[in-house]
């Protein structure tokens, strides 16, 4: 048998890890054939939660799942990980700033980097969902200098999950026939989910739709509220959802995404007018453990429009948390 991967996972007594983990210890990462070690990481006051989360992971009797470490120290957390997913992060509290919430997660994912510099395998893979994950992103890998850039990534993909189903339903096509679609910028309300390219069976999804004016007003708006929409319905934010799309951004990157665009966060090399070294979401195509950034598209009017709000508020982040850049 295969020595094990060890992922390390944090935030893990939260509601998103209550759905990753299970899915993790399945075997829908690394595949059915390859054993897994869990590292999990969450606050002191949350171990007791968080080893009864491992009650229930050991209840499921997963055949893969050869061992699970629980700890309050990144370090610990982070030893020889193949695989990390940063998902715990400092929710905003009531009367908190925006800028008050930025400085307190730069705080964490500043001290996360460093531990993750200290203790991981240098080709480990890495995909942060905690909030503000572009730019927490962009902290964990300015404080990590001796771990490459390239792994550190963020996630955009539930984003480019929700445009994809509600792209094909309007088009009247399977999610899984559409590619070329993107989502670019930061996951927040600024975010473009951007059709442009967007085919299904050879055919461009806006000649199929034909409906610029839904395109404007409804897809791209509801991709970008769909978060909202969810804590009302829901009571609660998104989490299984969250979990499925860490999910699908981090096997893809292993195992390749069959040639198609899929979106991710990941460091700017300048291209496609974005500022250099921005955590900035992207579309990319997976191979053979690596993924490549899809360039030379060129942008019209309404692109570029969108591209530079969500620029701007991804330069307005860093601006806030500058001084924690390393
Ligand atoms: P929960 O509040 O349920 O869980 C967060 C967990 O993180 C808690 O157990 C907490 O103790 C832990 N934590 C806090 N600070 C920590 C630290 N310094 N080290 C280790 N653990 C720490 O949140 P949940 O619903 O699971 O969401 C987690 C994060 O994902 C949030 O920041 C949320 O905003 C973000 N999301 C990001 C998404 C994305 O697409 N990028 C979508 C879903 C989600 O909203």
């Amino acid at each position: 048998t295969p020595t094990p991967k060890r992922i390390a996972v944090t935030g893990a007594a939260g509601q998103i890890c209550y759905a990753l983990l299970f899915r993790i210890a399945k075997g829908d990462v690394y595949g059915p054939d390859q054993p897994v070690i869990l590292q999990l990481l969450d606050l002191p006051q949350a171990q007791a939660a968080v080893r009864g989360v491992v009650m229930e992971l050991e209840d499921c009797a997963f055949p893969l799942l050869v061992d699970t470490i629980v700890t309050d120290d990144p370090t610990v957390a982070f030893r020889d990980a193949d695989a990390a997913f940063f998902v715990g992060s400092r929710p905003r509290s009531k009367g908190m700033e925006r800028r008050d919430l930025l400085s307190a997660n730069a705080e964490i994912f500043r001290v996360q980097g460093r531990a993750l510099n200290e203790a991981a395998k240098r080709d480990a893979k890495v995909v942060v969902v905690g909030n503000p994950a572009n730019t927490n992103a962009m902290i964990l890998a300015a404080n990590a200098p001796d771990f490459p850039t390239e792994n550190v990534t963020s996630m955009i993909r539930l984003d480019h999950n929700r445009a994809l189903t509600q792209l094909a339903a309007r088009a009247g096509v399977a999610v899984g026939d559409i590619d070329r679609l993107a989502v670019w910028g930061n996951h927040s309300p600024t975010m473009f989910a951007d059709w442009t390219e967007a085919v299904s069976g050879g055919r461009l999804l806006s000649e199929i739709i034909d409906d610029e004016t839904w395109y404007r007003e409804t897809l791209i708006p509801d991709v970008a509220r769909r978060g909202t929409a969810i804590i009302e319905a829901r009571g609660a934010s998104s989490a299984a959802s969250a979990a499925n799309a860490a999910i699908d951004h981090m096997h893809d990157w292993i195992h390749g995404s069959d040639g198609k665009w899929v979106s991710m966060g990941v460091h700017s090399t300048g291209a496609h007018g974005i500022p250099e070294g921005l955590m900035f979401g992207v579309p990319v195509v997976c191979k053979d453990g690596s993924y490549e950034r899809v360039e030379g598209l060129s942008f019209n009017e309404f692109q570029n429009g969108m591209m530079a709000r969500t620029i701007a508020e991804l330069e307005e982040e860093r601006e806030a948390v500058a001084a924690l850049l390393g």
